[in-house]
């Protein structure tokens, strides 16, 4: 088929793009139909590759206020929660809640997820179920697993084994969560038994690290140094990274140079740390969002997340990254004209990067024709007004639509 008429975010004049046994077959401008070829009017509209959610928990999705809610807003509290909700979990709970916020992600134009899934659970109850889930949905949505230890690696009962067998049972990612071990050296072990597993077994690496408004929390250094020494590089993510933000400029300035040289990714979450973090500020209370614009501007690559929908860290959420970028850009104060431009990048592009997409992302020929058509002519203006995706195509398919929005004003 042929989808004319349409803009990509960095050209300059309206192309049109040939799909064919779903890859893009050709891009360009004035393509001619070819004999019975299905043509599909695109009227200017933007054409991005799909959004990309690189950090999301979809196990404890749709899960806020069971048993009770998160009163204190802070992250230990949901962890607490959690961990009551933890032991009512089935595999047909998590499935069913998963299955429902899966194709409202579609409904945003989402193809691709990375989720971290809670393996502090002896029975590992979630991580079947998205097992499962990651095979059955792969038609739509590509579904990439973290295997997240929630209440920690050394200071969890079998902390160890636990990583270990999901390792086996099939992950893509294995994660860590230094702040959150009893002891810096447990930080620094667990940080050091995740990197070595991971370089043994060929897997990524996703750490939530330093996610406290501590600014000696310093996990990252331990996370960078090892990427860089055991070869990783961009096969690992920082995701929160919330300490940064409370970092003194001095060490900031030191630390930025071994992360350059590790090449390590980043994912930040701005929604939600900053209604997580500063709860225990008085005034002035800190935003608590990691430093993207330095690192950005440092040729970091940078994505954001929108960490989780209606669970003990975040009472609202829908899965629309438009918000988690509108959001990003104002509390990250990147809202110079480029900046904003630019700023779909961290919720397709670079995001794709994190996660390793490769050759399978991507509106280039040759590749598979995932793409998302927005009811706007620019990015810019898609984001000032929260266009809707109006066709999510995926393989040359669509797989989800939204009709425009129309809008009378009587007077
Ligand atoms: N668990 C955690 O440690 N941090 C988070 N932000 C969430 C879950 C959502
Ligand atoms: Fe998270």
């Amino acid at each position: 088929m042929l989808l004319r008429d349409v803009r990509l975010p960095e050209g300059t004049g309206p192309v049109d793009l040939r799909m064919v046994d779903g890859v893009f077959a050709e891009i360009g401008p004035g393509l001619a139909p070819a004999g019975s070829e299905k043509v599909v009017q695109g009227h200017g509209r933007l054409v991005l590759p799909p959004f990309v959610e690189s950090h999301i928990h979809l196990d404890s999705v749709l899960t806020a206020g069971q048993p009770e809610p998160n009163h204190s807003g802070t992250l230990f509290e949901g962890i607490e929660r959690w961990a009551q909700r933890k032991t009512t979990l089935t595999r047909e709970d998590v499935k069913e809640r998963v299955n429902r916020v899966v194709r409202q992600q579609a409904g945003f134009g989402v193809q691709f997820v990375r989720t971290h899934v809670d393996v502090t659970d002896p029975q590992l109850t979630a991580l079947h179920a998205l097992l499962e889930l990651r095979e059955e949905l792969a038609e739509w949505v590509t579904i990439q697993i973290v295997a997240f230890p929630q209440e920690g690696i050394c200071s969890f009962p079998d902390g160890r084994a636990l990583m270990t067998r999901a390792a086996d049972l099939g992950v893509d990612v294995l994660g860590a969560i230094p702040h959150f071990e009893f002891t810096r050296e447990y930080a620094v072990e667990s940080l050091n038994f995740v990197c070595e597993l991971a370089a043994e077994r060929g897997l990524l690496v996703d750490v939530h690290c330093d996610e406290i408004d501590d600014e000696a929390s310093r996990g990252l250094e331990t996370l960078a140094t090892r990427a860089y020494e055991l070869g990783l590089g961009d096969r690992v993510t920082a995701s929160h990274t919330t300490a940064m933000h409370s970092y003194n400029n001095a060490y900031f300035t030191r630390l930025l140079r071994l992360l350059s040289l590790s090449g390590i990714n980043f994912v930040s979450n701005p929604v939600v740390n900053t209604h997580l973090q500063g709860r225990i500020d008085s005034y002035p209370k800190r935003r608590g969002v990691t430093r993207v614009k330095e690192l950005t501007e440092a040729g970091l690559n940078v994505s954001f997340g929108q960490d989780d929908i209606c669970d003990p860290w975040n009472p609202l959420g829908t899965g629309n990254l438009r918000d988690v970028v509108f959001t990003g850009l104002y509390v990250t104060q990147m809202m110079g004209h480029d900046q904003i431009v630019d700023s779909y990048r961290f919720v397709t592009t670079n995001a794709a990067r994190t996660l390793h997409l490769g050759d399978g992302y991507g509106i280039e020929v040759g590749r598979p024709a995932h793409l998302v058509v927005l009811d706007a002519q620019s990015w810019y203006d898609a984001l000032n007004w929260n266009a809707p995706v109006l066709a999510s195509y995926r393989a040359g398919r669509v797989i989800a639509r939204t009709e425009p929005v129309r809008r009378e004003v009587l007077f």
